[in-house]
């Protein structure tokens, strides 16, 4: 392992001494908590740094639809559902018809500094398609860094075809490392020709996932691995991959929650499997984060994903869209946009920071979720009726922490207020305190009161950890006059239906 890769395999998110003194946790880990060389490699990656997905855009090319595996997660019409949303079918496309895409959409979307193959298969299962499309790309627009996801099979064959052509950051689907518990997650692989079933099947998976995952980080690629979190199934044994990943030099771990409707049609989905609820997903997340940087920004995405991480702008870029175009790659233009996102990414760093200063002295062990409405750059800057996902940020004396987010149906439906949405959005945040919104109605204001969620609207437009931090301050000086009583709030839903609903929205 090289010197840089041991430093990210000893970096611990948590407790490490940030620029303020503060502990930094998770992929929020900045500038200053990390080795210079490292930064440069995720601070514009959206999924590496959760700072970073505030402010830049990734976008995927559907090139890979073979896949080389099976999970029970997963239904073959579907996109690949370690690295995507399930129910979405993809358009797919050739690496020549990608690498146009690659350039209408980073034409019209500056901050979309990262490529990712994710599917809808295995990308490495679609090895000459995934690699020519990379060809195409590191000579059309070098600028966008080239990011590859895969269930690990065919990695350790591969490893040094990728490092030739410079992928930084490599994504393995790790979901276990005992074949008995993985035999319960794979039924077959397809291994040297032939299909291997059970125990079998998942000792060869899991050997050649760390494999790869070794021989990845000893050549200095970034490697972050995804679990899908299965109650009753790898719940508890998630640990254990943790500490299995962390000491192969893997950098970040995304826990993403099971998507197992029966509409999806999955093993799982029809055997009636159920996903984790909000608290148990962020209770294992928070049980691993001590042990290394912890991803919860993940959404989830489809393999034809456009946009910011929690928006999806792949409408606009169908392939008839984009052989329309007239592209214009302008990377001069794209550098100098770029620029401006800094300086307002740094103005919103040094707002949290003096904010947060004016917290320190405060002795309290009160630690509150709230939801935030917005469309990015870090402000509190959409409507909550127009709201399609909250981000879940924990306060407490350390600061606003990112911890997560939670789909929603659209409250507002053209007009008025649809009530069947609002009480899918209660549950979404009803372990949450108060939601910061840019602008609510009376009613839905007066409806989440009663549910026990205080909607903040004064903060409009404001930076969100800045504006988090002052009314926190104020919450807790309540508590201390004896203005309010602080109780804890319960659990809440992680919408397995307001997944479908925009997927079917979407096909
Ligand atoms: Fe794509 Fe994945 Fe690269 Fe990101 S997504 S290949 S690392 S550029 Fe990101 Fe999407 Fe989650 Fe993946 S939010 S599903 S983690
Ligand atoms: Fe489906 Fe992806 Fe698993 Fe292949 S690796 S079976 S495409 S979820």
């Amino acid at each position: 392992m090289d010197a840089v890769m041991q430093q990210v395999a000893e970096h611990k998110g948590c407790g490490t001494s940030g620029g303020s003194g503060k502990a930094s946790c998770g992929s929020g880990a900045g500038e200053n908590d990390l080795p210079q060389e490292i930064w440069d490699k995720v601070k514009n990656h959206p999924c590496y740094s959760e700072e970073a997905h505030h402010h830049y855009a990734r976008m995927h090319v559907a090139v890979a639809p073979a896949c080389n595996i099976q999970c029970n997660y997963c239904n073959r019409k579907y996109d690949c559902a370690n690295e995507s949303r399930p129910g979405v079918v993809s358009e797919k496309l050739t690496p020549e018809q990608a690498a146009k895409k690659v350039l209408a959409v980073a034409s019209t979307i500056p901050q979309m500094t990262v490529l990712g193959i994710a599917g809808p298969g295995d990308p490495l299962a679609n090895p000459a398609k995934t690699f020519k499309t990379f060809e195409l790309i590191s000579k059309t627009a070098p600028d966008i860094k080239l990011c590859l996801s895969t269930n690990g099979l065919a990695l350790p064959d591969h490893v040094d075809t990728i490092a030739s052509y410079n992928v930084d950051h490599v994504t393995i689907t790790i979901n276990m490392i005992d074949p008995e518990v993985g035999a319960k997650i794979y039924p077959w692989i397809f291994w040297k020709h032939k299909r291997v079933e059970g125990i079998e099947a998942a000792r060869i998976l899991t050997e050649r996932q760390l494999q790869g995952l070794e021989m990845l980080t000893e050549r200095g690629i970034l490697c972050k691995v995804n679990s899908v979190m299965i109650p009753g199934v790898n719940d508890k044994h998630l640990v254990e991959v943790n500490k299995a990943v962390k000491s192969r030099g893997a950098f970040l771990h995304n826990i993403m929650p099971l998507i197992s409707a029966p509409e999806h049609g999955t093993v799982f989905g029809l055997t009636g499997q159920r996903g984790p609820s909000a608290q148990e997903l962020k209770a294992l997340q928070d049980s691993c984060e001590g042990e290394m940087n912890m991803m919860r920004h993940c959404r989830q995405c489809r393999a034809d994903a456009v946009g910011l991480l929690g928006e999806d702008r792949s409408e606009e870029f169908t392939t008839d869209k984009i052989m329309a175009m007239e592209v214009n790659y302008d990377m001069e233009g794209r550098k100098a946009y770029q620029v401006a996102v800094e300086e307002e990414r740094q103005a919103k760093v040094a707002a949290r920071q003096e904010e947060l200063a004016t917290l320190a002295g405060e002795a309290s062990d009160i630690k509150i979720l709230a939801a935030v409405a917005t469309k990015g750059s870090g402000l509190i800057n959409e409507h909550f009726g127009h709201a399609k996902e909250f981000q879940i940020y924990e306060l407490s004396t350390s600061g606003a922490k990112f911890v997560g987010h939670r789909r929603v149906d659209l409250y507002c439906q053209g007009g008025y207020g649809d009530e069947d949405s609002l009480e899918t959005v209660i549950r979404a945040i009803n372990d949450c305190h108060a939601v910061f919104v840019a602008k609510i109605g009376g009613c839905p204001k007066g409806d989440l009161a009663k549910a026990g969620i205080e909607a903040v609207d004064e903060y409009a437009h404001e930076f969100i950890e800045k504006s988090a931090i002052g009314w926190f301050k104020a919450y807790l000086e309540k508590v201390k006059t004896g203005e309010i009583v602080h109780e804890s709030r319960g659990d809440a839903e992680i919408r397995q239906g307001a997944l479908i609903a925009t997927a079917a929205a979407a096909e």
